[in-house]
């Protein structure tokens, strides 16, 4: 495998000499694959691309690219990745720092790694092994904890656990090379998040490798000061676009108006004028909710797996069924709230939105598997 190491930079003069002399000494340690370094430089006005030209006489498997204006990180990688695939024929892409933060001795053990199969692997500041340089300040060290912390749970990815990471190694085909780069949100720092997202959700097989993120020792730190809020937009749109935070946004929309419909005919016919038992009503309320339920679901919901013709009736009663499950969990909440309640409108209330919350977790979890079956593909792209 070719496994190209993009280095961008800007103002990195002092660290690039080094850090070449490095990579001269940790290449030839990969035995199996073949190491090219390829330095992205946004037309650095301290000479960096100068640097990086008087050493490529020397070491053939130096590349550079320089780009006439900086273009902030995402862009400069952008611009790295598709030199990379389509000029020096890369079979794997690296993210790796100019400025020794990413420690060069660690390359090997991630490119190791290809040999596993593994299509992502993940430099990873916050597994057992690996850390944050201890001389940053308390709030540089929060920044990076939460940060990462919040931008895993917002992107729903707990199994990665360092989601800013900037040290990464992604196969080619199937994955970077089908990845459009006009699609990036961000071309800052956060575009990092984007690609850990496309990644993980097109099914890499991903594995986190510790690393000791080093402090920086020369050279100065180009992180904009609205990283964060840069971060929180893009995860915003990802999200935004997100086909299963749509669809549970629809279930969402469809099990409310359920519940404005069963929740009026529990209050006017159970509450107010006391023509039913409260648990009687909340079971006819539901059995107009389902049907409604049903419908939109079907039509709008699980639009891709939408089922027609005569596996209506049949997806009909399996959907009856399942409700029928839900239904049963409500009446059971709801005999032992009457029987906690002792006529208190209140705590009867208390059960009543208590067990709807049940139901509608078990219910987006029935739907999904049994009755739409998303986990299969969709009929559409069959
Ligand atoms: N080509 C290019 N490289 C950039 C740009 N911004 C940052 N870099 C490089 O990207 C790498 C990471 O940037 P840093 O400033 O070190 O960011 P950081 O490591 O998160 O922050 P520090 O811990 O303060 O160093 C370095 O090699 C930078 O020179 C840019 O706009 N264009
Ligand atoms: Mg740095």
């Amino acid at each position: 495998m070719r496994v190209v190491v993009i280095i961008c930079t800007y103002n990195e003069a002092e660290s690039t000499p080094k850090l070449i002399e490095a990579l001269a000494e940790v290449f030839p340690q990969v035995k199996n694959h073949e190491m090219v370094a390829l330095y992205v430089d946004d037309t650095s006005p301290d000479g960096t691309a100068d640097i990086v030209r008087k050493h490529q006489k020397q070491y053939k498997w130096l590349r550079l690219l320089v780009n006439p204006k900086k273009s902030g990180l995402g862009g400069a990688y952008a611009a790295g990745m598709a030199y990379a695939m389509k000029e020096l024929g890369a079979d794997y892409l690296m993210e790796f720092d100019g400025d020794f933060q990413h420690p060069p001795q660690y390359i090997p053990q991630l490119v190791t790694k290809i040999d596993e199969g593994y299509d992502y692997i993940i430099g990873s500041r916050y597994v057992p092994g690996g850390s944050i340089p201890k001389s940053w300040g308390f709030s540089r060290s929060m920044l990076s904890v939460v940060g990462n912390l919040v931008a895993r749970a917002l992107l729903i990815l707990p199994q990665v656990h360092d989601c800013t990471t900037g040290f990464k190694l992604s196969r080619v085909k199937g994955f970077m090379d089908q990845f459009n780069f006009d699609t990036l949100i961000s071309k800052q720092f956060a575009y990092k998040v984007q690609l850990l997202f496309y990644m993980v959700n097109k099914g890499a097989k991903v594995v986190e490798v510790p690393f000791a993120f080093a402090p920086r020792t020369s050279g100065e730190s180009k992180i904009i000061k609205n990283e964060m809020k840069e971060t929180l937009r893009v995860i915003f749109w990802l999200q935004f676009r997100n086909p299963k935070i749509q669809r549970f946004f629809k279930f969402g929309v469809v099990g409310g108006t359920g519940l404005v419909l069963q929740t009026t005919i529990f209050e006017v016919l159970g509450v107010w004028l006391k023509i039913l038992s409260p648990s009687v009503a909340t079971v006819l309320g539901g059995e107009v909710a389902i049907i409604s339920n049903f419908t939109l679901n079907n039509l709008w919901t699980f639009k891709d797996y939408q089922v027609k013709g005569g596996r209506i009736i049949l997806k009909f009663l399996q959907f009856n069924f399942t409700s029928l499950i839900a239904l049963g969990i409500q009446f059971g909440v709801l005999k032992l709230g009457e029987s906690v309640a002792k006529g208190s409108g209140l705590v009867i209330q208390f059960f009543y939105f208590g067990a709807i919350f049940i139901v509608l977790i078990t219910n987006y979890y029935i739907y999904n598997k049994f009755i739409w079956k998303t986990s299969q593909k969709a009929p559409s792209s069959k």
